[in-house]
């Protein structure tokens, strides 16, 4: 047992006095808002690290999905998973579009592309899929069909900070990809996101969008929102920058560890690691199956008697929720593989500070179980 509580995530901070120079600057200068010299600092070293074309800062994630649904004229019906935090399909509701939910891959637990065509009407504008823990989306097939429907493709990436796949960063892919920089993210802003978008025009309105539609100091264009980072979160941004890459080589550190102790565990199945891909290492998800000898519910209480508070993302499904499970597409028949997913799985703390201990420790209560 743990003295003390193993959260499922612990954000990463840097040590408070390196953040003080950043302070002092925003002291100086007074400007706290409204794209400051951070905001523009940091967009610009997120496209240099992220090796992306424009990236827009914003308050959160949330909002940044909601915005880019409205940059892109968004209407009607838009296909997505239900096996995602609710953020995403609640951005689609909050413009007035109709989620149509689409069962997920067992591999990957993504938007299964060989059942999003049956599931196109004349209403489907547009596809928003998840990379579900960071693990990339099928994203060659995803496109095919877009370009045969002429949908868009907007990505909620909120998991995928830093994955690459053969070709660079898998926030390249589709109209637009959203990031969220939320405290529990592998990148944090305490709460932030961006929109990573490939031309300066879509850039242009997005930056409109989340400032009230504003053009110039008297012409207002779009019903915008107000979506825009503070300097405080964006300087915070610029330090956080200069310790992510060893914020996440301790993490694969806490990922391969993870995967030593606990892959061969009968009724224990980790998701696939990232192969050739570069991964995040996010989060830890493993499925807990019926051969296993505790059911998902009775291991992560077993966990939390020891302290371990893992948590089941996505259980319930966004489609359980009671906004969305009337609708036809909600319906568990057409939702196999993510309702059984979402009874099996349990993510595990993961972050970087996370101690050979602990882990060894939670390897130890799961592994206890089975012998
Ligand atoms: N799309 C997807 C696919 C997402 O996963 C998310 C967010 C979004 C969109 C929306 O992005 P944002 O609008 O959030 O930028 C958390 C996060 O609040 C949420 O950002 C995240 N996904 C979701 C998967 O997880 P909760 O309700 O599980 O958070 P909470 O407060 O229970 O935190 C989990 C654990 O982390 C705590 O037990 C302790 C630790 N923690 C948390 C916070 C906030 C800390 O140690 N310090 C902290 O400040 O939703």
């Amino acid at each position: 047992m743990s003295d003390k509580p193993i959260y499922v995530t612990q954000p990463t901070l840097p040590p408070l006095e390196e953040f003080i120079p950043y302070l002092q600057k925003i002291w100086d200068n007074k400007i706290l808002t409204n794209g400051g010299p951070f905001h523009q600092q940091l967009e610009k070293a997120l496209c240099d690290y992220l090796g992306v074309k424009h990236v827009a800062l914003f308050t959160n994630g949330t909002i940044a999905l909601a915005t880019a649904l409205q940059a892109l004229r968004v209407t009607g019906e838009v296909i997505t998973t239900p096996y995602s935090f609710v953020a995403t399909a609640h951005s689609l509701l909050w413009n007035g579009i109709k989620p149509v939910f689409v069962d997920v891959h067992p591999n990957t637990l993504n938007l299964d592309p060989a059942k999003i065509e049956a599931a196109i009407t004349p209403s489907t504008t547009a596809i928003m899929p998840v990379h579900c823990y960071g693990h990339p989306c099928d994203v060659q097939a995803i496109q095919k069909i877009a370009d045969n429907y002429n949908l868009k493709v907007i990505y909620d990436a909120a998991h995928a900070f830093g994955v690459k796949d053969e070709g660079g960063s898998v926030l390249r892919h589709g109209d637009l990809s959203v990031l969220s920089f939320h405290a529990t993210k592998v990148f944090n802003t305490f709460e932030g996101g961006a929109i990573i978008c490939p031309d300066a025009k879509t850039k242009l309105r997005i930056d409109q969008l989340k400032n009230f539609g504003f053009v110039d100091e008297t012409t207002v264009v779009a019903p915008g929102i107000n979506g825009k980072m503070s300097e405080i979160n964006a300087a915070f941004g610029m330090l956080q920058l200069r310790h992510v890459d060893a914020a996440l080589a301790q993490r694969r550190n806490v990922d391969t560890a993870y995967r030593k102790g606990l892959c061969a565990v009968p009724g224990i199945h980790c998701l696939q690691d990232a192969g050739e891909q570069v991964a995040n290492y996010s989060y830890f998800p493993l499925l807990v199956e019926d051969d296993y000898p505790l059911s998902r519910d009775a291991l992560y209480q077993k966990l939390k008697e020891n302290n371990i508070h893992a948590r089941r993302y996505f259980y319930p499904l966004i489609t359980d929720f009671p906004m969305y499970r009337g609708m036809p597409s909600a319906q568990r028949e057409n939702l196999p593989v993510a309702t059984a997913a979402a009874l099996k799985v349990l993510c595990l703390p993961i972050y970087p500070n996370l101690t050979l201990e602990h882990i060894n420790l939670i390897v130890q209560v799961i592994t206890k179980v089975s012998q």
